[in-house]
């Protein structure tokens, strides 16, 4: 049996910095990866449009001043290939690989509170005992949008084409020249990938339940001169991010929504549209996100926007959404996808109103007719946040299951620590400030407090480390009530724990799975607990290694 002092779960975004600052500690770790190599999300997604909606140079570590001043980002919004390219440097960069291990699955982590030890059983080919590992700490780095979902349709394995969910795209080039190819969802995914592929495939239907709000990406090229100047900047960049509420280059639009005048939104608005990026939800008012009449106002500005760009009006009418307001779902960004429905050989099927009845062995039948296809792509998303700790039976003290704890709701210490859990970390986790934020950007600040944490213990002798109940529900609750202001508590998406696919997820009942404070609370609050001594946590000691300096604490 190999132990370990620390394992982390996944070889992605934070995987991998994480792995670097345990290196860095001289820390004993390894990271065990369930995919045959590192990227984690840009590993697995490699659909046609798969791109960052973050300006590029804010989505890349920022750790390193020679990583900066080395890597050239060709896009403002970089594509798949080159996001993996940059994250397979990273990790030759500064000598990852020999740490981590691929093809490697976690079935189940147990803590074991006699040793004070987590006992993993991976599937990895081996048997009997080499399945099993032990470690000190256990780090769970496994992605909020890891776990892809398929709809429950009948006949889904007797159709004789190619079929895939965007997450398991091949990774062999698949030929779309001429094809009848169907795609299902328009979330983020769906619309990147039926912009990109409409005018390289011979039909596309898209098959649509509800449509999502979107806005220009106004993707473009990085010139070297720009890069110089970006890389002159980084610090400005960087500082800027972490001073947003998103984590990202965009600041909210300070001024109150209703205390200018129609004529000024208005201005506002038109230059936000064809601005780079996320700015058209995260310049804009912060009314916009909490206040019903700003929203509709706005959301009727981006619908005319739709109306504009779309030649047929009942096709515009049906790409309009009616069940929510711009912003309160993840606003997917999108090149020219309101026009591919201008393209003769591009369809659209309503499915709220002629609803998938099955896979047949040639396509897909709807309640009014059957279409044939070459092709299926599900784009139809992500157990998103939970998924990846539900996938692993973890047991904390005491045996109790982490599935069980979290069934009807969650409850996390600043999503990076559970109550009952001890020595189980998340750096990323659900409550945390990485879902709701530029995600790379909440990685750091995450990686960062976690492996604190451990210098800290280590320094001081302490072994094992708990969040207490009390600062859990402080915590909870704090995360929950926040979303009481927001307009997005009403609207079923991954970000408030809706998923159709997922027995109990369906109905939209709210989970309180992102933390709504902005990046620049989290991080005053996280630092604020690590100031404490971690206010919040019980750290204390094995028999037989007594702390050095003070007591084991507990401070609730
Ligand atoms: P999303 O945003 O969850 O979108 C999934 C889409 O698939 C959405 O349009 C769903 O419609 C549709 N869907 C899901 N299940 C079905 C079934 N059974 N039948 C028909 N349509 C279905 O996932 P994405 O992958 O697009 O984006 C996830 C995140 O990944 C994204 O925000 C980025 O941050 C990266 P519904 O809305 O449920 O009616």
């Amino acid at each position: 049996m190999q132990h370990h002092e620390v394992i982390v779960v996944g070889a992605g975004v934070a995987g991998l910095y994480q792995i670097k600052r345990l290196i860095d500690l001289g820390i004993e770790a390894t990271v065990i990866e369930a995919g045959g190599d590192l990227g984690g999300t840009w590993h697995w997604n490699r659909y046609p449009g798969a791109r960052f909606d973050s300006e590029s140079y804010t989505y890349g570590y920022s750790f390193s001043r020679e990583l900066l001043e080395e890597w050239h980002w060709k896009e403002r919004f970089s594509g798949q290939p080159e996001n993996l390219r940059y994250l397979s440097h990273v990790a030759d960069k500064f000598g990852l690989r020999p740490y981590m291990q691929f093809n490697c699955r976690v079935d189940s982590a147990h803590y074991d509170e006699a040793q004070n030890l987590w006992r993993l059983r991976v599937d990895d080919g081996r048997t009997g005992d080499g399945r099993a590992l032990t470690c000190r700490f256990l780090i769970l780095a496994t992605g909020l949008l890891s776990i892809p979902t398929l709809p429950r349709l009948k006949g889904m394995e007797s159709f004789k084409g190619q079929s895939f969910h965007t997450f398991h795209w091949p990774h062999e080039p698949v030929e779309m020249a001429g094809k009848r190819v169907a795609v299902i969802g328009t979330g983020a995914t769906g619309i990147q990938v039926i912009s990109e592929i409409a005018d390289k495939v011979g039909e596309l239907t898209v098959f649509q339940r509800r449509p999502n709000w979107s806005a220009p990406l106004n993707n473009g090229p990085i010139s070297d001169a720009e890069m110089a100047d970006i890389r002159r900047r980084y610090d400005e960049i960087f500082a800027t991010c972490a001073r947003t509420p998103g984590g990202f280059e965009h600041e909210p639009d300070r001024r109150g929504f209703f205390e200018v005048t129609r004529d000024e939104r208005l201005a506002l608005w038109d230059r936000l549209y064809d601005e780079p990026g996320f700015g058209i939800w995260l310049r804009n008012f912060k009314e916009i996100f909490t206040d019903e009449k700003a929203n509709a106002e706005f959301s009727e500005y981006i619908a005319e926007r739709i109306r504009r760009r779309v030649k047929d009006p009942k096709v515009a009418e049906k790409l309009i959404p009616r069940d929510h307001g711009f912003g309160v779902q993840r606003v997917p960004l999108e090149t020219r996808y309101f026009e591919a429905y201008n393209r003769p050989n591009v369809h659209l099927v309503d499915i709220s109103e002629t609803p998938i009845v099955s896979v047949t062995e040639t396509g897909l039948r709807t309640s009014e007719r059957d279409y044939d296809f070459d092709i299926i792509v599900y784009a139809t998303g992500f157990d998103a946040i939970t998924g990846a700790f539900d996938r692993i039976d973890i047991q904390g003290a005491g045996g109790e299951k982490l599935a069980d704890k979290w069934r009807t709701t969650i409850s996390t210490f600043l999503g990076m620590m559970i109550h009952g859990f001890p020595n189980m970390l998340m750096p990323a986790g659900p409550q945390s400030g990485s879902a709701s934020t530029n995600y790379p950007r909440g990685i750091e600040t995450g990686v960062n407090w976690c492996t604190d944490l451990l210098e800290y213990m280590s320094a001081h002798g302490y072994t094992r480390a708990e969040a207490t109940e009390a600062a859990e529900k402080r915590w909870t609750d704090h995360v929950t009530n926040m979303y009481a202001m927001m307009l997005m508590r009403k609207a079923k998406s991954w970000f408030t724990g809706y998923n159709s696919n997922v027995a109990g997820h369906e109905q939209g009942t709210v989970r309180y799975l992102v933390y709504n404070g902005g990046a620049p609370k989290y991080v005053n609050t996280i630092n604020a607990v690590a100031a404490k001594g971690y206010e919040g946590v019980v750290l204390g000691a094995d028999r037989g290694a007594a702390p050095s300096g003070s007591q084991p604490t507990a401070v609730a």
